[in-house]
């Protein structure tokens, strides 16, 4: 709203074309959102509180976590509300990109809800069911994929760290391909949330550096000079990233340990959707691998873990996944396991953005 009502006006004074510079709306974004999510986030947890929608027990955690219980959960919903916010005053609304990413936001955030009430109402812990969830996940990853390769005219070629000649089209292949990134993206980051700011934290390192590869993707001149795709209308998605980050740092000041909420699958599924379709439009997909390295650790923690518990008959590699339990059960204390993932999720995005360089 804000750049569609200002900038028209440095017609008149040459002030307001500030506002069509994308860092200055990033950075305000940033502010806004956070600032946003400051004095949301406790205002949701009294209205959580007051229905009682908090974290039940469940029999088969760690012991450290029965103290968690009666802790609210569904903190996803003010980290959405005051992204969206910031989103519809900062942005440049005519960017298809924007509509695409409020839209995954809403459809993850829908799914993720409907299993947080349903635990939180029946009181069991029990959401949706396995296949529900991943049944509606996927219809909903194929709808963004549509809507980016018919609707927006995206390319289908898939980029490569290290290798700038070698960009493959998948033809309708990408198809499938996006709906592996953004499903696998939002369940990792849904086993990641399993710690006070376990997810938060690298949610945020995430944003911040799909911030610097959207403005790069978008800018043509420093995307010939990484040779990288030059993604037209990326730009935007600048801004969207500062939404993020701005509504995830403002959310981490109430969940950091001992958290006061939890984001819940609203905020784990919706999140880590947008930073899967993120990484799709700005041709940055396997990239992922290494900026969200935590959360693929992490859910292959959990397969490795299933796999051998299955053909072995019972035995486990790991005292329990995902592998933040591991080490719970090896007797670290929360924060310190929150804290080193914090600081393995830096460097791998600092390495990540090294290999931009490495061509
Ligand atoms: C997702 N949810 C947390 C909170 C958060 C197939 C299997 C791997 C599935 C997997 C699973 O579905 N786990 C659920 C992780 C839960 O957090 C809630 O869920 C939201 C995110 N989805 O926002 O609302 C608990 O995590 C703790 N928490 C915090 N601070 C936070 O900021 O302390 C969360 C956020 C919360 C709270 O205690 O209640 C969770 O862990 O459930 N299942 C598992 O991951 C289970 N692993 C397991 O069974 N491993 C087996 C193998 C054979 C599959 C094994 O290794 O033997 C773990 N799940 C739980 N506890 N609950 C085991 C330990």
């Amino acid at each position: 709203m804000i750049y569609h009502l200002l900038y028209p006006l440095h017609k008149y004074w040459i002030g307001f074309n500030v506002f069509r510079y994308i860092t200055f709306r990033t950075a305000y974004a940033i502010l806004t959102a956070l600032l946003l999510a400051l004095i949301f986030v406790p205002i949701f947890i009294q209205f959580l509180k007051g229905r009682g929608w908090a974290k039940t027990e469940k029999p088969y955690e760690p012991q450290t976590h029965n103290g968690k219980i009666g802790t609210p959960t569904m903190g996803g919903i003010p980290i959405l509300i005051s992204m969206i916010i910031t989103v519809l005053l900062w942005c440049n609304l005519t960017n298809p990109f924007i509509w695409l990413l409020l839209l995954t936001a809403i459809m993850f955030g829908l799914i993720g809800f409907l299993d947080d009430y349903q635990k939180v109402k029946q009181g069991k812990g029990k959401g949706l069911t396995v296949k529900q969830k991943f049944g509606l996940q996927v219809l909903s990853a194929f709808l963004i994929a549509f809507l980016l390769i018919k609707g927006v005219g995206f390319s289908t070629k898939l980029y490569f760290p290290f290798f700038k000649k070698f960009t493959p089209d998948l033809g309708i292949l990408y198809y499938f391909f996006i709906v592996l990134v953004i499903v696998g993206t939002s369940n990792a980051v849904n086993l990641t949330d399993g710690l006070d700011g376990l997810a938060t934290g690298p949610l945020s390192i995430s944003f911040g550096s799909y911030l610097l590869l959207a403005y790069m993707a978008g800018h043509i001149k420093m995307a010939k000079y990484l040779q990288i795709a030059h993604v037209p209308g990326a730009g935007e998605v600048v801004v969207f990233c500062g939404a993020l980050l701005g509504a995830c740092l403002g959310f981490l000041w109430y969940n950091a340990y001992p958290a006061e909420v939890f984001m819940g699958d609203v905020g784990s599924l919706s999140l880590g959707a947008l930073l899967g379709t993120i990484a799709v439009i700005v041709k940055q997909e396997m990239l992922l691998l290494l900026i969200g390295g935590l959360f693929v650790i992490e859910a292959f923690s959990v397969i490795i873990q299933v796999a051998y518990f299955k053909i072995t008959g019972g035995r486990r590699i790991f005292k329990m996944s995902p592998l933040h339990h591991h080490f719970e059960l090896k007797g670290w204390s929360e924060p310190k396991i929150i804290v080193r993932f914090w600081i393995i999720g830096i460097i791998l995005a600092l390495t990540a953005l090294s290999t931009l360089k490495l061509r």
